[in-house]
């Protein structure tokens, strides 16, 4: 099964640990100028691969974690809602904009640097060109540790886009709701089989659990969502309203799973409440799962069948084969089927 979108912000290390990298780099390249006669231009070549050397190294670095960040414009909409909510994202984008603006003054400290270097004629002013790249050397230092909160900020971020869950974005997903324990993560656990490993991605204030099976060759995931879409609308917090609007870019299909018996703690009319208030919030499909059918009486199935009247409903129990499990199966092959076929320019 394919991964999601990797989003990555290269790790930049310290100022302290850059600045010792980057002079590193040029005294190395200071070192390796071959032979070159005339004192004078032999300083100035020598300080010129330095300072070369140091500066592509840092230019190098700071460039990298531009490039490693997509912009929010780029991303799948199921990953803009979570990085909204899962960064502060006007305080990342100071951040980067900093390293860009530093990038460009080092690059105008280089300039004056090497105009510096050239403007020296004679051998007895040799000594200024030194000057003029410890100058250099200096401001460069002051400028990095001045972005070490940035560059703090910028790491943070990355740690934190690390733990986004990596769903696949394309694969039709079946998403389960319903209050807690009428037996979501059991039927989880048998769509994906026992040994199918589980996933869990820190998502908000809780967590989501991803698996996967296959049917007719094609990817099913599967997603349980604890905390999210087993409780009412009104008790979700914005945070983990955010979380639940990214679901809804999701190519989905909702399993709403019904305990009819007394045991869960949810009376039916409690649960047919979150049922519409899950259907209206997702326009992907929702069907129903009366679960735990060994366990309940006749008279709770025949109850919750009333009240479910107009839905797709399937009653099952743990041990039952599972016609549920065939019917998201062919709704999941047939997505996936849609997703492979060229569109065509014919409507
Ligand atoms: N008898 C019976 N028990 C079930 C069934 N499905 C789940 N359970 C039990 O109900 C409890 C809650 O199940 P769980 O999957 O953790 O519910 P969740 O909170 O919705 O994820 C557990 O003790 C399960 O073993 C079922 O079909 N029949
Ligand atoms: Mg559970």
């Amino acid at each position: 099964m394919g991964a999601g979108v990797k989003i990555s912000v290269p790790f930049l290390g310290s100022s302290k640990e850059l600045l010792e990298a980057a002079l590193s780099r040029g005294r190395k390249a200071a070192g390796g100028v071959g032979k070159v006669r005339d004192p004078l231009k032999r300083v100035k070549t020598v300080e010129m691969a330095r300072v070369n050397a140091f500066h592509d190294y840092l230019k190098a670095r700071l460039k990298s974690v531009s490039a490693g960040v997509p912009t929010l414009e780029e991303l799948h909409a199921f990953y803009r809602e979570l990085l909204e909510q899962t960064i502060e994202v006007k305080a990342f984008k100071q951040a980067l904009g900093h390293v860009e603006k530093s990038t460009k003054l080092l690059e105008s400290f280089k300039r004056a640097c090497k105009k510096g270097i050239y403007s020296v004629k004679t051998e007895k002013d040799a000594e200024r060109i030194k000057k003029s790249v410890r100058m250099y050397l200096g401001r460069t230092a002051s400028v990095l540790r001045s972005l070490d909160s940035s560059i703090e900020r910028l790491e943070s971020t990355r740690k934190k886009l690390a733990e986004l869950p990596v769903i696949d974005l394309d694969a039709p997903t079946i998403i389960l709701a319903g209050y807690p324990n009428t037996g979501k993560t059991t039927l989880l656990k048998r769509l994906t089989g026992s040994r199918a490993a589980i996933a869990s991605y820190p998502f908000t204030t809780t967590s989501i659990q991803v698996s996967s099976f296959e049917w007719k060759h094609a990817p099913v995931q599967v997603i349980d969502t604890p905390g999210l879409l087993d409780r009412e609308m009104e008790k979700r917090n914005a945070i983990e309203r955010k979380a639940v609007a990214a679901l809804t870019h999701l190519n989905g299909l909702i399993v709403f799973i019904v305990d009819p018996t007394p045991y869960s703690g949810y009376e039916l009319e409690k649960q047919m409440r979150l049922l519409s208030q899950v259907a209206r919030t997702f326009s992907s499909q929702v069907i129903v799962l009366i679960n735990k059918a060994d366990l309940a009486r006749e008279g709770d199935v025949k109850r919750a069948q009333a009240a479910l009247k107009g839905r797709k409903v399937f009653v099952e129990g743990a041990n039952s084969p599972s016609t549920l499990k065939e019917w998201v199966g062919n709704w999941a092959a047939q997505e996936y089927r849609k997703s492979l076929a060229p569109t065509s320019p014919f409507k």
